[in-house]
């Protein structure tokens, strides 16, 4: 071949392989994407710096529990975590053995609540709520408008006994988590469980990947987390606003994943970091997120350096009052859920084998 034959052919290649690749992905990508605004950290970062109050944290059952991702008290003290083996892990309050409690037939559980009148409940991702007491498991809500339960998060007990509690996504499962962060759409709903009546409710729809879930001290109001919008709503049980929906909090400096009650009326929130550095485009391009989905080996862009830890405490008008770091997972990193207790922070991690305990006085 002379050099003009060359060019030519190179060319034919070129072209022939961009077409290849652009029909590969037109017919394989499993998402339909719309763009994500990542809001900058750089101003949250300013007024509460970064620092490295989580590489304080203490470890209680290393080695005992695999990523733990949520962690609750009950009214005795006693604490309780989900481990991916399935065992529900818990610690008696002053105790430091965190013991094998009951196993559930499960390797997705994720936010958990203990229940006023003993037990906790957990969500499962494949089977729905689950009731854990000394009797065993029970199944609360395994379906909702006559479909199987995919993808419940985070659950929280009222008063009254009612049960909150989010879906993540009704489109993409545990596995295929970052299918929804690329599609970026709102597959995500609040619901609402009544045990007296037996019957589920939808609070909220389209709401982007619900993650978290609490309630505030008089139980007015309800906040989730919407995990992809680096925010988290309040939506009022009780008042003038009964039904109405407002944003509690945005710009968060990373995505909100658990929300818990402080006892002094504020809230903790566990921030997972949104994209490894510099890969942030990804979140701005249609064709990237078609690239990644169709070739899941490229997942680990989009997914946020899970060496890292942020939590952040925020008044109940939405101010935040604290920031706690680990910048580079020293000592621990991916922290899903923050929950004080006597003057204590215990923290939930989905990159853990151990349950956090930080001091805070
Ligand atoms: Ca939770
Ligand atoms: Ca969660």
């Amino acid at each position: 071949m002379d050099s003009k034959s060359s060019i030519t052919f190179l060319a034919f290649f070129l072209v022939g392989s961009l077409v290849a690749l652009s029909l590969h992905i037109y017919l394989f990508s499993p998402i339909s994407p719309q763009l994500l605004d990542v809001p900058s950290s750089s101003l949250v970062n300013s007024l509460f710096p970064p620092n490295t109050h989580l590489q304080e944290v203490t470890k209680i059952g290393e080695g005992l529990v695999k990523d733990p991702e949520d962690v609750c008290v009950d009214k005795h003290g006693t604490l309780y975590t989900a481990s991916r083996d399935g065992w529900i892990k818990r610690l008696h309050k002053n105790g430091s053995l965190l013991e094998s409690w009951k196993w559930v037939n499960s390797t997705t559980l994720l936010g958990m609540t203990a229940l006023d009148q003993g037990g906790i409940v957990v969500c499962d991702t494949r089977q729905g709520l689950l009731r854990v007491d000394e009797d065993g498991v029970t199944t609360l809500v395994s379906q909702f408008n006559g479909s199987k339960l995919w993808f419940a998060d985070d659950v929280i007990e009222g008063k009254d006994g009612s049960l909150y509690f989010s879906i993540a996504s009704t489109k993409f499962g545990l596995h295929n988590w970052y299918l929804d962060l690329l599609e970026a759409k709102p597959h995500g709903q609040l619901l609402k469980f009544n045990p007296q009546a037996n019957e589920t409710s939808l609070l909220l729809d389209n709401l982007f990947f619900a993650n978290g879930v609490a309630l505030s001290t008089d139980q007015s109001f309800l906040l989730v987390c919407e995990t992809w919008k680096s925010r988290c709503l309040k939506y009022w049980l009780q008042g003038d606003m009964q039904g109405k929906t407002e944003i509690f909090i945005d710009n968060l400096p990373g995505a909100p994943d658990n929300i818990n009650l402080a006892p002094d009326g504020s809230f903790w929130i566990a921030l997972i970091p949104m994209a490894r550095k510099g890969m942030e485009f990804v979140h701005t391009s249609k064709i990237a997120k078609h690239l990644v989905a169709t070739f899941p080996k490229m997942m680990n862009i989009i997914q946020g350096s899970h060496k890292k830890a942020t939590v952040m405490k925020v008044s109940k008008e939405g101010n935040i009052l604290k920031r706690f770091d680990d910048p580079n997972g020293k000592v621990m990193s991916f922290v899903t859920s923050a929950v004080e207790y006597e003057g204590n922070l215990y923290f939930g991690s989905l990159n853990s084998n151990f349950v956090g305990k930080l001091s805070l006085n």
